[in-house]
């Protein structure tokens, strides 16, 4: 599309169940925000929404991990991932939640519409449901032994051991992680999309840019690793996927006899787009519709690898089902982003977040969008390193950028009081140097094809070849002597310098938010507008400056050390329970129900044929008795005997895996699964209450 009318700009809906760390930043949002600041400073009509994803077993999982409602969870992360983007300069137009109601019924209502265009099947399976809790089981509910490499604990979509995919029905002795029980196979129906019958359509779509026999988009125009994946997806045949799950968190399925069932996540949260459209149209008195449907739009989605087929295949296909829809002109979805040398992992705290960032480092938010930036898995993963994070802040914008101002900025009030001399072309001429014009022009215009091809790397890169131009100019004509002979050259040079300084300022926006909104304070300028750059003519003769301050600072190697000593201590450790929100409020009668004594641990063992557990005796003061406990990740048999802890005593009695379990050792648990024994001091012979 040449000159689209409007731009309609989506990021992924990052799970409201944990914060954000830098693999999504670099995979996703400052991406998408540095193309939309770029279309801003065109005075393009843009829209950039994003939202929290707050539906699917991603949430549950962690609500029931933590202890608390669903709701809990994500209205704590709305309010710490929302907190984040603000901080880091990512402007979207609303910060939307699939939890609205405004939300649930755009969802609804589109679920709807396709019912009435015939575009799902209904069919019935069997699918493993919990008998104690009552309810199906979502695949990351039930764990079992993996088929394939016989590891204990393989979760019913995946086994983390060999990588295998599994279904469910797989797993050897399931389990079900709600109650520890069997679970049975049982019969529901569910809506199933039949994307088998779409396959030359999204083909066609996809590896032409045709739809319904014209050009929609360009295919060249997308990433090859983009089109790749889902090639080798359609070529491996697709699949009927059901667009319906039994679980009680989610959007609810708005047909009679369909109690219990809501949307699958992946028909909702997509939708999130529309809906945060319209909260948007809604709060600004704006129509939400132009932006969705109609010729002249341009639709990006900025989103990672791992959602290529949601964005690229299944939505889709939902939109020209349901027919009032543009499907998406480009999905530029980067790759992955890895930290020293390991896959970013939320569970074993291996990432760096951004609200920790944001305290080790206030200030310093554009010198990590850089160095994010220049690193970006734009076509390939790459690697986040504090040391190659230290050379690239201190080699390139202090060194380069950083100083090239401060030294344009000081020279101006040494030489010149502060006051920008005029445009002497002639004398540049004379000292044989161009007028720069040329120089700055071919910045702007290469920074303008590659961030409009995605290439953001690249254009942050030509940005810095401009202050690499100044510096050089400032290296080789030396004004600071210049001045002595012919104050006039030297103000020449400077004003080519300020003028440098200036389209630094515009063409630096959309990488460098705070150092530029900062750079036009010093200059004593207004924002300016992209068209504005390229030009030698920015700053008139006589324009007063402000005083100097620095734009950046080094990153010092204690710095640099005290991050990689936290991230070896935190690999795997205990992380600040700060997100494990409190749970419901209980009554006092019921807390007084538990009965909760000291103990002394007699003996210990493991339990055959399992990773985790251990057959305990205890010395409860009462009696003597057997607790199975799951701990021995934790702990060797060994080293227990005399141990004191806490027992629940009038827990129901339980077998597990042949051993009957009387009671519960209480253990403090911590965000990542750690568990430690809750131990009473010495005074507290056995069988003391805890209460
Ligand atoms: N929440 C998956 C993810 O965070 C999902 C994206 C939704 S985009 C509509 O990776
Ligand atoms: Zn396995």
């Amino acid at each position: 599309m040449n000159n689209p009318k409007r731009y309609t700009i989506t990021a992924a809906l990052p799970y409201a169940n944990g914060p954000l760390h830098i693999g999504h930043m670099a995979g996703v949002y400052i991406p998408a925000d540095i193309y939309v600041k770029y279309l801003r400073l065109r005075k393009k009509d843009v829209l950039f929404v994003c939202g929290t994803d707050e539906h699917g077993a991603a949430i549950t999982l962690k609500a029931k991990k933590d202890g608390v409602s669903p709701q809990k969870i994500v209205d704590a992360y709305y309010g710490i991932i929302d907190r984040s983007f603000k901080d880091f300069g990512i402007d979207f137009d609303i910060f939307h939640r699939t939890s609205t109601p405004v939300h649930h019924e755009t969802a609804q209502a589109f679920f709807l519409k396709l019912i009435e265009k015939d575009t799902f099947e209904v069919r019935e399976s069997e699918q493993y449901f919990d008998e104690e809790a009552g309810q199906f089981l979502a695949d990351r509910y039930i764990t079992g032994t993996c088929p394939k490499c016989g590891h204990d604990g393989a979760y019913g979509d995946q086994c983390e051991n060999c990588g295998s995919t599994l279904s469910p029905i797989e797993l050897i002795d399931p389990k079900s992680t709600l109650s520890g029980t069997k679970p049975v196979l049982r019969k529901t129906s569910h809506w199933f999309l039949p994307l088998n019958k779409h396959e030359d359509w999204l083909r066609d779509w996809l590896e032409n840019g045709k739809l319904n026999g014209s050009q929609q988009h360009d295919p060249a125009a997308w990433k090859r690793q983009v089109i790749g994946q889902c090639k080798s997806w359609i070529d491996g045949g697709l699949q009927p996927r059901a667009m319906t799950r039994d679980l009680d968190w989610g959007v609810k399925v708005p047909l009679e006899n369909a109690d219990g069932k809501v949307l699958y996540v992946w028909l909702d949260a997509p939708i999130g787009y529309i809906s945060a459209t319209k909260a948007w149209a809604e709060k600004n008195g704006k129509d939400w519709e132009p932006y969705w449907k109609g010729e002249d739009i341009k639709m990006v989605h900025f989103l990672a690898k791992d959602n290529i087929v949601f964005h690229c295949i299944i939505f889709p296909t939902l939109l020209k089902e349901h027919g009032e829809f543009n499907l998406p002109d480009n999905v530029p979805a980067n790759e992955f982003l890895n930290l020293e040398g390991k896959k970013i992992s939320t569970s074993r705290n291996w990432a760096v977040w951004l609200h920790e960032y944001m305290e080790d480092f206030p200030g310093r938010e554009d010198e990590l969008r850089y160095v994010l930036n220049a690193i970006a898995p734009e076509f390939r993963d790459s690697e986040f390193t504090w040391a190659d994070y230290q050379s690239r802040v201190n080699n390139e914008l202090v060194a380069i950028l950083g100083n090239f101002v401060n030294r344009t900025l000081v020279l101006t009030h040494k030489f010149f009081d502060g006051k920008t001399p005029g445009a002497q072309s002639h004398l540049l001429k004379e000292m044989g140097r161009t007028d720069g014009s040329e120089e700055i022009l071919a910045v702007r215009r290469e920074m303008e094809k590659t961030i409009e091809s995605y290439r953001f790397r690249e254009a942050q890169s030509a940005l810095m070849s401009l202050a690499r131009f100044g510096n050089k100019l400032l290296t080789e004509t030396e004004p600071w002597k210049l001045a002595k002979e012919s104050k006039e050259k030297a103000g020449a040079v400077l004003n080519l310098c300020l003028q440098i300084t200036a389209n630094i300022s515009i063409l630096g926006m959309p990488f460098l938010p705070f150092t530029c909104g900062r750079l036009i304070k010093l200059l004593g300028i207004e924002e300016m507008d992209w068209d504005r750059s390229g030009n030698t003519d920015l700053l008139p003769e006589g324009h007063a400056i402000n005083t100097p301050e620095l734009l950046f600072k080094r990153v010092e190697d204690e710095e640099v050390a005290a991050q990689l000593e936290k991230l070896r201590r935190d690999d795997d450790q205990p992380k600040n329970t700060e997100h494990m929100p409190q749970k419901e409020t209980v009554a006092f009668d019921d807390f007084m129900k538990m009965d909760i004594r000291t103990a002394t641990i007699l003996e210990a063992e493991r339990v055959p044929k399992t990773d985790k557990l251990l057959k305990l005796q205890l010395d409860t003061g009462l009696d003597k008795r057997t607790v199975v406990s799951g701990i021995a990740e934790y702990y060797a048999p060994e080293d227990l005997p005399g141990k004191k802890v806490s027992v629940l005593m009038n827990l129901a009695p339980r077998k597990i895996r042949g051993v009957e379990s009387q009671g519960m050792i209480l253990m403090a648990e911590d965000e990542t699964g750690r568990l430690s024994f809750v131990q009473p001091g010495d005074e507290a012979p056995n069988g003391s209450y805890v209460k």
